[in-house]
């Protein structure tokens, strides 16, 4: 019907900021403008029978044969065929289309989630996020679809009707319609309330979701710390705040209803008074004053109709303003624009001047750093200097507030980030894994990996000494966020999925924390290996890994206050000397306890 393209193209990027609901209506305007058609005609073909019903009940008063009434009948039974088609179509195409703009909208939002970066997460919440996608996208559909046929027919069937009325009788059409003022008034009142509370209630179901959503995914802290009443107890009471809100809404949300029966039936009890006398006088036809209260009844009808589909409007809008909102947001992670960076990539990178802050707060300040390329380099920190935040500008993360970090020569903002992020395998300081096999996690990324490369990944990894004890090797299935693994296990997971890339730079951020002693010297020595003539970069505490580093620079303060390598830094006694002989104490301190509870354990 429309030169719609694919489902699932995305609108001009230049477009993105402006309201895209409103494109996708204007898009679909001439499946819209086809269902109106339909509508006003359907509209008509509904308002004909009283003229025929007139006609029927004069030609009887007059005595008129039978045959005629059949043909009154028959016309009045293809009007009723003919409106019901076209209010069939025209319902169809606009639902059909609002359903359309729904799975686009879907699209686009996932797509847009996608696209949003790391900062955008840190303030958003994933209940509020999911409440927005799913309920208030249905409330767009819905207004864009039944709601707006309602509408539609509301007022077309009420333009209609009253010329159709004031064409019978004008004084009698007044007389029905004295309540109308009454009625816009109310309406106005009406709309204003909806809107909000129907913002509040959508406001705590997204509060809801994602207290849900915490509790569930949190559900071993919640258990550990013996929660679960306090969790219910507060839960039932956002939950009974939701009832209110929703009390409050439908007490709005259906008010007009009943309100307007009251008003329209008044004002037909009117009619049949006053027209009744108009007829016994002999100033009207009973064939006209049928009609006429035909008409009314119709028109009542729909006018009944009138509150419940201001309602749904608001709710519309408000869930309209939502789902922009949402699509609205500008990533501040953008694709470089520059010309690409010379292949193959050599994995040399440099901070000029980088500064990073989060709010106001400097985190990072001057930092200078310079790794060419093949080096292994430690970043050594307390806890909070700002490594995994400095770390994290090289994959883009986040983009530095001031200053530069660039990969092979080029501003890493400059790189178009699918480049950038295939020549950088990062691995996080929280491994994260997904529901599903080892083998789907680790290929992530990789999906077209064979199996020399599955080998190689998790035999540096070590993760193939737990693969021996898994009832299905590779194939077992992990659990949501890899819950039936161990911290240990976890980590190595991630470490081999970042080993499947086989990326020029590495990054280890704390990768290897929760991996005993032992294992993380053999994971590092197979490192070596692996990653000759590639760059690593390691986040680490313990002295074994910082030992095996080519190069440390010391976080402190924000900014790089030393850098060497291991024997330089230990002779020249400052703050990495002291770091490292606080961590070698704890570690043995670990160890003695270690010692210790064996031995207890065998006395
Ligand atoms: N920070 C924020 N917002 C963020 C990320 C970090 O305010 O989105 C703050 C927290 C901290 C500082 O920046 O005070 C540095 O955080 P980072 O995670 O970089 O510290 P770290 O050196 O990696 O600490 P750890 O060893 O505990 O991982
Ligand atoms: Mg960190």
């Amino acid at each position: 019907m429309t030169s719609a393209p694919e489902a699932g193209t995305p609108l001009p990027p230049g477009r993105a900021g402006s309201n895209r609901i409103l494109q996708y209506v204007l898009h679909y305007r001439w499946r819209y403008g086809g269902g109106m058609v339909a509508l006003i005609l359907a509209t008509i073909a509904s308002l004909l029978p009283p003229v025929v019903i007139q006609r029927a009940v004069d030609d009887l008063r007059d005595g008129i044969a039978m045959d005629s009434l059949a043909q009154y009948a028959g016309l009045i039974a293809i009007l009723a065929v003919v409106e019901g088609t076209l209010r069939y179509y025209s319902r169809m195409v606009v639902s059909g289309t609002s359903r359309m703009i729904e799975y686009r909208l879907r699209d686009d939002l996932a797509r847009h989630l996608m696209a949003l970066d790391h900062n955008y997460y840190v303030h958003a919440r994933t209940g509020d996020l999911m409440s927005r996608a799913t309920n208030d996208l249905q409330a767009v559909r819905d207004v864009l679809g039944p709601s707006l046929v309602d509408m539609s027919r509301i007022l077309v069937v009420g333009v209609a009707g009253i010329l159709f009325m004031l064409f019978i009788d004008v004084r009698l059409t007044l007389i029905a319609l004295v309540y109308l003022p009454v009625v816009i008034g109310l309406m106005s009142f009406f709309e204003t309330n909806v809107e909000h509370r129907f913002m509040e209630v959508q406001e705590q179901l997204s509060h809801l979701t994602d207290r849900s959503q915490e509790n569930i995914a949190g559900i071993r802290a919640v258990k550990a710390y013996a929660q679960e009443d306090a969790e219910i107890a507060s839960f039932a009471q956002a939950n009974e705040e939701m009832r209110g809100r929703a009390m409050r809404l439908a007490l709005y949300h259906s008010g007009l209803f009943p309100i307007m029966g009251v008003l329209t039936g008044a004002g037909t009890l009117l009619v049949l008074w006053v027209g009744g006398h108009d007829v016994v006088a002999g100033r009207m036809s009973m064939g006209e004053f049928v009609a006429f209260n035909f008409i009314l009844a119709v028109l009542a009808n729909q006018l009944m109709a009138v509150g419940w589909v201001v309602a749904m409007a608001q709710l519309g809008t408000v869930a309209i303003r939502r789902v922009n909102e949402v699509l609205r947001t500008v990533p501040s992670v953008l694709d470089g624009t520059g010309t690409p960076p010379p292949l193959p990539v050599r994995g040399e990178v440099e901070f000029t001047n980088v500064s990073v802050a989060f709010e106001g707060r400097e985190v990072l300040h001057d930092v200078n750093l310079r790794i060419p390329a093949g080096a292994t380099v430690a970043l050594v920190g307390g806890t909070g200097a700002g490594k995994t935040t400095l770390a994290g500008l090289l994959v883009r993360l986040s983009d530095p507030t001031g200053g530069s970090v660039c990969l092979d020569g080029v501003d890493v903002r400059e790189w178009p980030l699918p480049l950038l992020r295939d020549s950088v395998a990062f691995v996080p300081q929280e491994a994260f894994l997904f529901s599903d096999s080892i083998r789907e996690n680790i290929s992530y990324g990789r999906p077209e990996a064979g199996d020399a490369e599955y080998d190689l990944a998790t035999r540096i990894s070590r993760l193939s000494n737990d693969l021996k004890d898994l009832t299905d090797g590779l194939e077992t299935t992990i659990g949501e966020r890899g819950v039936t693994l161990s911290g240990g296990q976890k980590q190595r997971a991630a470490l081999a999925r970042a080993l499947m890339k086989q990326a020029p730079v590495l990054v280890l951020d704390d990768a290897l924390s929760h991996v005993d002693t032992q294992t993380e010297e053999q994971i590092l020595e197979g490192l070596n290996d692996v990653m000759a003539g590639r760059t690593t970069i390691l986040i680490a505490h313990r002295t074994s890994t910082l030992r095996s580093a080519d190069l440390l620079a010391i976080i402190e303060g924000g900014t790089i206050v030393e850098r060497g390598s291991h024997d330089e830094l230990l002779a020249a006694d400052g703050v990495y000397a002291r770091i490292y002989r606080e961590q070698l104490d704890a570690e043995r301190r670990a160890q003695e306890q270690a010692d210790i509870d064996l031995g207890g354990g065998g006395a």
